[in-house]
């Protein structure tokens, strides 16, 4: 097990600058109107380094710096675009180590995630769409004999970006990586809960990109990222967020009539059917870690199973033992290995979790483990740390529809398949869904049933280039980690072309 030394301590890998200003036309720009915010890492609470506190302003310049890079990177020949996405996949393998130890601090999650996970799936997100445009193609239909339609994927041009803080470097690569491989520049707002790590990446792998077509402003919501969702120099606007932030960016979108993709909140069910209990032992311990899987992340995941469904004929043992497997999860320094669970993002993040534990007590929910701070002494002692924690309860309840984004657990029975789907689908939200079961016929069939659009069956939390990720109802529009969203940072230019010798 290894211990990395915090950033700018000795021994460290990584020491971060004291201050970052916005990342504009290849060079770091100070904010105008010369504002910086602290930026505090969640291990410790104490800030670390302070960051340009942008405004429209800034915006401005840094449309300015995108489209005086669009047209000729839009331009650049495939193959080429796609040597840059390669390239920068290859330097940030080069320092993934680095680059994870730096997103553990500023996130508060646990290294061996970043290091396994985060990292790995970020550069992997690169190599991805550098394959996956030197594969698309156009079309063209033969209209008649002497008529053809042509097809071509043009970029867009300019496009803004606002992602959030749970992923920090891998919610820009989603984002980034089909952008650039489309051909389009970028304006790309970090949350400000993390925007250092992103400078870290930027000054890493700057080189590798022509000035402009990646632009970073820093700050907050309504300051930086309304001014660029609403800028009617933007030809598109990407969004990770809370669903409240992502009714506002199609406000601020309509204005221009610009399109929007969103991947927003959840509430996703976990489905243990009681074939699972009557399995070999290694499926019930995969299906007990599937159980656990809702604290992954600090539960600071859009996906996090935060419903377990489990039904009738097991549902005693098998929450048994999934508690155990619960309260086994190791908490401590995210700077550790050997740590499962670090820090909440940030104090807000922390109180709204435990706002909700309140809320799952006052309305009779059962708490059945955790429920508290996980409190330390010494260089922890001012982390925001939240203990691994379950409720019993119906999914009536606000525990069971509003999203906590926190290590909590909401847990209720079902009697048969039918209870199941009702249960499973009775929330806003249809972004992810887990379903365990041995009986491949009743998988599928809750599979299909599923308003979610990602159903993990006998699985849960992965997350690979290739496989459409989004959402259903007020979850989203649009699917990521997937070539399909090439389409959605390209228009369609239709050529219809008369070749015939013939008058009109
Ligand atoms: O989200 P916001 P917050 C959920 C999760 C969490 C809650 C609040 O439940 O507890 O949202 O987190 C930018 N115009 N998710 O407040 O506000 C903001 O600066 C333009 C789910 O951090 O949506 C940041 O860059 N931009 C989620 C980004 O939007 C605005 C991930 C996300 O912040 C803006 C994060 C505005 N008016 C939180 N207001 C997921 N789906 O993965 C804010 N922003």
């Amino acid at each position: 097990m290894t211990r990395y030394a915090a950033p700018g301590t000795q021994g460290a890998i990584v020491s971060y600058e004291s201050r970052y200003d916005h990342w504009i036309g290849g060079a770091f720009v100070p904010p105008a109107r010369g504002r910086y915010f602290e930026n505090p890492s969640p291990v410790d609470g104490r800030p670390f380094t302070e960051v340009a506190r942008g405004t429209a302003e800034d915006v401005e310049r840094a449309l300015d710096a995108a489209h005086a890079a669009a047209p000729a990177w839009g331009r650049t020949p495939a193959a080429e675009r796609a040597g840059v996405l390669l390239r920068i996949a290859d330097r940030m393998e080069a320092r993934l180590e680095e680059l994870a130890v730096a997103e553990s601090w500023e996130n508060g999650k646990p290294v061996r995630e970043t290091l396994a996970a985060d990292l790995p799936l970020a550069v992997d997100h690169f190599r991805y769409f550098a394959g996956a445009l030197r594969a698309q193609e156009g079309s063209l239909a033969e209209l008649d004999e002497d008529t053809v339609a042509y097809h071509f994927r043009e970029p867009l041009g300019v496009v803004a970006q606002i992602i959030p803080w749970n992923f920090p470097l891998l919610m820009a690569a989603w984002k980034l990586a089909p952008a650039l491989a489309a051909g389009n520049a970028v304006v790309l707002k970090p949350a400000e809960q993390t925007p250092a790590s992103i400078h870290l990446w930027m000054s890493t792998v700057a080189d590798l990109l022509p000035p402009g077509v990646v632009n970073i402003v820093n700050g907050f919501g309504e300051e930086a990222g309304k001014p660029l969702a609403s800028s009617a120099r933007v030809a598109k606007v990407a969004f990770t967020g809370e669903t409240a932030t992502g009714r506002l960016i199609l406000e601020y979108a309509a204005e221009t009539i610009k399109p929007v993709t969103l991947e927003l909140g959840g509430k996703s069910p976990n489905i243990f059917f009681d074939d699972v209990w009557a399995a070999d032992d290694d499926f019930r311990d995969k299906a007990l870690e599937g159980f656990a899987m809702f604290a992954l992340n600090q539960g600071e995941v859009c996906t996090a199973p935060s419903r377990a469904l489990v039904q009738r004929g097991c549902y005693a043992d098998l929450l048994d033992a999934a508690v155990a497997r619960t309260e086994a999860i190791v908490q401590g320094h995210p700077l550790d290995t050997a740590t499962m669970i670090g820090a909440q993002v940030s104090r807000e993040q922390l109180e709204r979790v435990l706002s909700y534990v309140e809320i799952g007590r006052k309305e009779g929910a059962r708490l059945v483990t955790g429920g508290e701070r996980a409190e330390y002494t010494g260089e922890m002692a001012g982390g925001y740390y939240m203990r691994p924690t379950v409720f019993e309860g119906d999914n009536r309840m606000r525990i069971f529809q509003e999203e906590i984004f926190g290590p909590v657990l909401a847990v209720t029975s079902f009697t048969d398949f039918d209870d199941a789907m009702a249960t499973a689908n009775d929330t806003p939200y249809g972004l992810g869904a887990g379903v365990w079961t041995r009986d491949m016929a009743t998988a599928y069939r809750a599979g299909r049933a599923l308003q979610a659009g990602r159903v993990w069956t006998n699985s849960y939390h992965t997350y690979p280039a290739h496989a459409a990720f989004g959402g259903y109802k007020q979850s989203g529009i649009g699917r990521e980690t997937h070539k399909m969203m090439l389409e959605h940072y390209q228009q369609t230019k239709n050529l219809l072309v008369s070749y015939s010798p013939k008058k009109l």
